[in-house]
């Protein structure tokens, strides 16, 4: 065989999403294959949204839902959509005992009494730009349970506090899809190849840079901000930092964690606690930035410390590259 062929065939076609969690799992003696499961199912359903989101202008999918979140934000039809792939294959997988979502009240019971996680997220981040074809994502947090396999789960397994993630990670629709999420070993991203259906790790280790030059905050708030957030955004303008914001968590924050950055929603006094829910949305994406080498906090304190107290609760939040959110503590 010519060395042509011989090097085609020993190059790789790339490491699928399932063969990296196969290698993981087998570096774990008495792993079960339920995480590994679970990891799976979170990889289906958000290539269901995927396909949701893609063909959204042509199946009459946009637009509202016409009803309201717990939390009395207007619902779109894609919230619903997503919410409804994402609780599904959560409860067909079998690993999951219970999942709390932003878009409804309570927990949600799987009937799967012997799965050993539990699972929060926003199945949709960043509705308002749904309709107009701005990148979107969603956000996930596992649990280990602490109420016993086998018998309902509960609150208290949600409660647990950020440092007791397993795994945590997002999906970002974008000009590509991508997976990206931590389980306490590196961050690793995997970008989703549609023509095969599968995801192939294409941002191996993925860390963010100590400093950075994006700021991303909604400068139309400057005025309600605390002074001191106030003094931090005039010290980024005097620096000609860049100002990136497009209203999507996920996507401001992936490209700070590309780039190197930091993200702001601080208190405000129409949402004193902050916008975001601490624990789908802040606690996952603080565990993917202090892995990755960042840092985030609730303009004071770092996030994953934060106590817990409700599944909806919320907070500020202060994220990216970690000379960055040190400085809004000191400035
Ligand atoms: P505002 C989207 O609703 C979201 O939760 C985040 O994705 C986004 O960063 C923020 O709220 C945008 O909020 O008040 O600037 O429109």
């Amino acid at each position: 065989m010519n060395l042509l062929k011989e090097e085609a065939i020993a190059t790789p076609v790339g490491i699928t999403l399932d063969r990296f969690i196969k290698s993981k799992q087998s570096a774990v003696s008495n792993a079960s294959g339920e995480f590994s499961q679970l990891l799976r199912d979170i990889a289906l359903a958000s290539k269901i949204v995927h396909r949701e989101i893609n063909r959204a202008g042509l199946s009459n999918i946009l637009g509202m839902y016409g009803a309201e979140n717990p939390h009395g934000e207007a619902q779109q039809r894609l919230d619903i959509s997503a919410h409804i792939r994402f609780v599904r294959a959560l409860r067909n997988g079998g690993e999951v005992a219970a999942v709390v979502s932003e878009e409804e009240e309570g927990l949600i019971y799987t009937g799967n009494h012997h799965g050993k996680y539990v699972v929060a997220l926003d199945p949709l981040d960043g509705s308002s730009n749904i309709d107009v074809n701005v990148s979107i994502g969603t956000i996930f947090s596992i649990y280990k349970r602490v109420t016993p396999i086998g018998t309902p789960p509960g609150e208290s397994d949600f409660l647990q506090g950020g440092r007791q993630q397993v795994c945590a990670g997002y999906v970002l629709y974008g000009s590509s899809t991508m997976l990206v999420y931590t389980t306490g070993e590196g961050v690793n991203g995997f970008t989703y190849d549609i023509s095969l259906g599968e995801y192939f790790l294409s941002h191996p280790g993925m860390t963010i840079r100590p400093g950075g030059s994006v700021y991303s905050c909604n400068e139309g708030n400057l005025a309600d901000f605390d002074e001191r957030v106030q003094r931090y955004i005039m010290k980024c303008r005097e620096r000609r930092m860049t100002a990136r914001y497009i209203g999507s968590l996920v996507g401001d924050f992936h490209r700070n964690l590309i780039k190197g950055g930091i993200y702001l929603y601080p208190a405000l006094p129409q949402a004193p606690s902050g916008k975001l829910r601490l624990l789908y949305e802040c606690y996952p994406l603080a565990y993917v930035i202090e892995q990755a080498g960042g840092a985030a906090t609730n303009c004071t304190d770092t996030i994953l410390d934060l106590p817990i107290s409700s599944i909806h609760q919320r907070s500020p939040l202060v994220i990216g590259s970690r000379e960055l959110v040190e400085e809004v503590n000191q400035i």
